[in-house]
């Protein structure tokens, strides 16, 4: 018996700003859920942004999203007719399945069928404040953390230099670029240009709406392209693999609407045999327990945008998830996502919540 669904906004402090090619942040905000009743609470984190720079949703449309429409619907057992707004119903889900799965003491890795208990990760570098030198410093850095793959961020003006410059001091590191959409089809010679540097990856040059451009970009490049903004289902994977739009898929849960439709999109590539990988959010512990238990499944075959909270927080929401030796972070074996939101640091962020009742 659900008893409410409570909405949380939070707020964390970042180690550092994080700069992308759509903007700048310098503290994480995040929508919690939280599912009340009989039996352990479940927690749900949606991975919406601020503002929506990286897709439509953000986090005061989502918390509307969910007050008015998701919530209400789910607890008078109406069907949702809500469209879209994946973010908010991928929280929601989480939440249920979370519940659901602490109830029963089943993890999310053993309610997903995966057999690894733990998977290489990467980290993804912002464009730095610094410019290339500080970037190259950060590399280092987290090389010698033990990070297995290094993401880069780019953006027109900040790409070439960029990876000539990392590429240089670290010729053997799997490295990818990641411009979240800010190229357009009339001037890809700076991703042309990036060809030769044996990227692992270069990751949504294009518009976010733009599966046919991306086809055409990936006919003439080497590098294998991989899709994140513009992918938010296991269709829109089938049919940016079957035009040719990209060879590697990013799945988020979040933005393909919740981890079902998460693992859908994983069965897609796995049959197909096209790498997949988990990318991140700068999630809290809470959806990078998700995330690490999604990327347990066998179809993530390269490392995920997910890192220690060391490198995200001061302080994160759960007990901090560390990086082991080889660059390995352990998927959660507790009931459902295996973390809870530690109960002084919850209240110390919160900056909003709302208890909604059937
Ligand atoms: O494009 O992958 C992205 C963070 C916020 C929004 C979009 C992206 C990212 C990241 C961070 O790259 C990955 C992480 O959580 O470590
Ligand atoms: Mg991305």
């Amino acid at each position: 018996m659900i008893e409410g669904i409570e909405l949380l906004l939070v707020r964390l402090p970042l180690v550092r700003p994080f700069r992308t090619s759509f903007g700048t942040e310098t503290e994480k905000e995040a929508v919690l859920v939280r599912v009340l009743g009989d039996g352990p609470d479940g927690w749900g984190e949606c991975v919406a942004g601020p503002d929506p720079g990286y897709s439509e949703e953000f986090n005061a449309e989502a918390w509307v999203t969910l007050r008015d429409h998701l919530v209400p619907d789910l607890l008078s057992g109406n069907v949702s007719l809500v469209r879209g707004h994946r973010m908010a119903k991928a929280a929601l889900e989480m939440a249920l399945i979370d519940r659901d799965l602490k109830g029963r003491g089943v993890s999310l890795r053993e309610h997903l069928g995966s057999q690894r208990r733990e998977v290489p990760v990467g980290v993804s570098i912002g464009i730095p404040a610094g410019g290339v030198a500080e970037l190259v410093d950060r590399v280092g850095e987290h090389l010698a953390e033990g990070y297995r793959r290094i993401k880069l961020k780019i953006e027109p003006g900040f790409d070439l230099e960029a990876v000539r410059a990392v590429r240089h001091e670290y010729p053997d590191i799997l490295l990818s670029v990641d411009a979240n959409a800010a190229y357009t089809p009339a001037d890809t010679s700076p991703i042309e240009a990036l060809d030769g540097f044996g990227l692992l990856m270069i990751e949504q040059p294009l518009s976010h709406e733009d599966l046919w451009e991306h086809a055409r970009l990936q006919a003439r490049l080497r590098t294998p392209l991989c899709l994140d903004e513009s992918i938010r289902s296991a269709a829109d994977a089938a049919a940016a693999l079957e035009m040719g739009a990209c060879r590697i898929i990013n799945i988020k849960q979040g933005r393909v609407g919740g981890l079902t439709e998460a693992v859908r999109t994983h069965g897609v590539c796995l049959r197909r045999g096209v790498p997949a990988w988990c990318g991140g959010m700068l999630e809290t512990g809470l959806g990078r327990a998700a995330n690490l238990a999604l990327a347990s499944l066998p179809g993530f075959t390269l490392p995920g945008d997910i890192s220690a909270s060391a490198r995200y927080f001061p302080e994160d929401l759960t007990e901090p998830f560390v990086l082991r030796p080889g660059g390995m972070m352990a998927v959660p074996s507790g009931p459902g996502l295996g973390v809870e939101p530690l109960s002084e640091r919850l209240e110390a962020m919160t900056v909003e919540s709302l208890l909604i009742r059937p």
